[in-house]
């Protein structure tokens, strides 16, 4: 009983979150080029709440978050240049999932 109330809580959860991304941006799952196709992929793998969170936290909607977008979260801010794996001054959403996901340890 309780577990069939979890599960049915989580798959509105996703649900809602893949609606939300779908309206914020073009974004077509299925893609036409194999770098949609990646992140479509690596966005299914990750927790919804990491994916919207990036999304908004890129406000320009270019797929990273850069310096200026970073500053309007502190916490990320302080964490950019750990986050930033390859240096390249923005956070890929693999990068600032990595980030998240070390956030707490
Ligand atoms: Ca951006
Ligand atoms: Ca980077």
């Amino acid at each position: 009983m309780f577990l069939n109330m979890k599960s049915i809580t989580t798959g509105l959860f996703t649900t809602a979150a893949v609606v939300a991304l779908a309206g914020c941006q073009n974004y077509t799952p299925a893609g036409d080029g194999a770098g949609s196709f990646d992140r479509g992929k690596l966005e299914m793998s990750l927790s919804p709440a990491v994916v919207e969170q990036f999304n908004s936290l890129d406000s320009n909607g270019d797929g990273v978050i850069d310096v200026s977008e970073a500053r309007s979260n502190s916490d990320l801010m302080g964490a950019f240049g750990t986050a930033d794996v390859d240096s390249d001054r923005q956070l890929s959403l693999e990068e600032f999932a990595d980030s998240q996901a070390t956030d707490n340890n």
